[in-house]
């Protein structure tokens, strides 16, 4: 080994300088300079890593996935649903709408923007990532985040076509069609984040490019097929994080006991266009499974109505005590509408879980914080219930609660529900308050907020630490307003907001998506405005020379950037902000008559549509 690695380095000077020159440098240098290049040639063997700035975050070695019989083999698959029903339109009626020269040339040099913008972060990640999951935005190089295949490739694919950037789809196709999905760089597979960018970007790009690639669906299913092997379990609910190599050699795995529920509540969508396309009713109907038990759980649950965020899927028991539309829960509430659409509404039991649970958030979850303008505002909180089994609301904000005004807004319209439509709205005033109210003008990941005008005492309530307390001792007397006042002068707190918790902003594109929704079913486009504003924001603190990055932390008017940008900035972000300034009722435009989004705002086609 040691000869091999010597000769690779004496072999790694004659290829950079010629032989000759490999000798002269290692006569030349100092003899510390030949171990530690030893050393690093060791990791390069070891890890099988270049020896660039890219990175994958494990790497297990060499195994193969290969299909074994099942075993827990499923003979009675449950059918698609044939029929249907009429579904209410959920659009605006946009051919109504005239557009003067004016705004429409504003409206497409805006657009001109975000597609330039698409085009500059693509052609970062294509010139230092190409192939792998992330580009590192600010250093160049990769991360591989979500098996090593190239999550960005494929959750660009559907962007790429929609921005009518065919040269540079017809590549990526290629590329696709040379991932090896037998193998990657995970030890547990999240099955939720391979299925929704994934599987979710190949059935898209396929939909979208009206079938014309047939390899994007052959590899949906590959990959589809081998998750498949993750449901085979006693209960048929999937191991989330599976740990595939084992798998693979045949070792039993069961669901775990604390699994996240938007990672088995959030597979609907993907899993049922798969049965549509292929005509294989076996993803569907592990869905259809769980679903049954959503069904029979959700009045069983300690706040009837919601699941909660931690879910026993191996003795399928639902009595965790917390309950959000934020973090780890968020999209299985999302796919119940976007199922019921799926299945051109043939299954009720998903309308009818979607109108139990928003029922249950309105009492439990919505609240109006207080904020400088009093505008009546609407945030999504957590709730637990108390020792004396009261619910509890935790009045936190998350950036990524930000989708429930969208699906609320879909869901007014498709469950015939207007009051709804006027909650949307305030939710999505509520996040745009949220962006516009920092000094970035960006929404941070988390943060607290208040419901009355107990504010400043609400801030002293939430900085208890030593740490945070007023350095002049003076005033540990004032009074809960005065000293909430100072704590939040010395805390760095927002007006508006009582803490603030996660600072950072992700490219996340929760609020962005509401807009498209909003303005798409209202047609006010005060909701083009919001999203100017907001993309001028995250154009400013985003963009770096290779592409755009993650911030740290939004209360600075400059913020410091992160070197990550995570695939749903191309595919989602940039997406719902392009949709924002399309034209309704042009081609190619999404129409949500015709096409249902899923949670990585993959588009898939409607069954009711031509
Ligand atoms: C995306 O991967 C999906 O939208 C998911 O449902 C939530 N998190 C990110 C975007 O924030």
């Amino acid at each position: 080994m040691r000869r091999i690695l010597s000769s690779s380095l004496f072999q790694f000077f004659a290829d950079v300088g010629g032989v000759g020159a490999g000798r002269a440098m290692l006569s030349r240098r100092r003899f510390w300079l030949a171990p530690a290049i030893f050393f690093l040639i060791v990791i390069y063997f070891v890890t099988k890593r270049p020896l660039s700035s890219g990175s994958d975050s494990r790497h297990y070695g060499n195994v193969r996935w290969q299909k074994r019989p099942a075993r827990y083999p499923i003979s009675d698959y449950t059918a698609l649903p044939k029929t249907g029903t009429a579904i209410p339109r959920i659009q605006f009626d946009f051919s109504s709408r005239t557009e003067s020269p004016k705004e429409k040339t504003l409206r497409l040099s805006r657009r001109q923007k975000i597609k330039d913008a698409f085009i500059h972060a693509w052609s970062g990640y294509t010139k230092h990532a190409f192939g792998k999951d992330e580009v590192r935005p600010i250093n160049g190089g990769y991360r591989n985040s979500f098996g090593g295949w190239g999550a960005t490739l494929v959750d660009s694919l559907d962007t790429l076509w929609l921005m009518g950037l065919r040269e540079e789809f017809v590549e990526a196709v290629d590329a696709v069609e040379k991932i090896d999905f037998t193998t990657n760089t995970e030890k547990d597979l999240n099955v939720f984040e391979t299925t929704i960018r994934y599987i979710g970007g190949l059935l898209s790009a396929y939909d979208l490019s009206e079938r014309r690639y047939e390899s994007l669906l052959t590899k949906a299913t590959e990959l589809a097929d081998m998750l498949y092997a993750a449901f085979d379990t006693p209960n048929h609910f999937p191991v989330c994080r599976w740990d595939w190599r084992k798998a693979a050699a045949g070792v039993q795995l069961v669901p775990s006991d604390y699994t996240l529920l938007a990672e088995v509540g959030s597979l609907s969508v993907e899993f049922t266009r798969l049965s549509q396309l292929t005509g294989d009713p076996k993803y569907y109907d592990v869905i259809a499974r769980i679903s049954k038990h959503m069904v029979d759980a959700q009045d069983k649950t300690l706040l009837p109505g919601l699941w909660p965020t931690i879910v026993n899927t191996r003795d399928l028991k639902w009595d965790f005590n917390h309950f959000t539309f934020g973090g780890m829960a968020d999209s299985t509430y999302e796919y119940l509408p976007k199922e019921y659409l799926l299945l051109n509404g043939a299954d009720q039991s998903y309308g009818l879980m979607y109108e139990r649970a928003i029922t249950t958030a309105e009492e439990h979850l919505f609240f109006r914080p207080m904020i400088p303008t009093n505008a009546p505002v609407l945030f999504s909180g957590t709730t637990s219930l108390t020792e004396q089994g009261h619910p509890s609301l935790d009045p936190q904000g998350q950036h990524l609660t930000c989708f429930t005004a969208g699906m609320l807004a879909i869901g007014s319209k498709i469950f015939d529900r207007p009051n709804d439509l006027h909650t949307a709205k305030q939710l999505l005033d509520g996040c745009i308050w949220a962006y516009n109210a920092t000094p970035s003008g960006l929404m941070p990941e988390t943060f607290h907020v208040w419901d009355d005008d107990r504010y400043y005492a609400a801030i002293a309530a939430r900085h208890t630490d030593s740490d945070e307390q007023p350095s002049d001792p003076s005033v540990s007397d004032a009074s809960p307003v005065e000293h909430g006042k100072l704590l939040a002068k010395q805390n760095g707190v927002i007006p508006g907001f009582t803490a603030h918790g996660d600072n950072r902003y992700i490219l996340r594109p929760e609020a962005i998506e509401s807009i498209f929704i909003l303005y798409r079913v209202t047609g006010d486009t005060a909701y083009q405005e919001a999203a100017w504003r907001m993309w001028e924001a995250i154009d400013r603190a985003t963009k770096t020379k290779i592409a755009n990055a993650a911030i740290f932390d939004v209360r600075m008017k400059i913020p410091l950037q992160s070197d990550r940008m995570e695939s749903f900035w191309l595919a989602e972000t940039l997406k719902y902000f392009w949709l924002v300034f399309g034209d309704p009722v042009g081609d190619g435009e999404v129409d949500l008559d015709e096409w249902v989004l899923n949670t990585e705002a993959h588009p898939f086609r409607r069954p009711t549509a031509a």
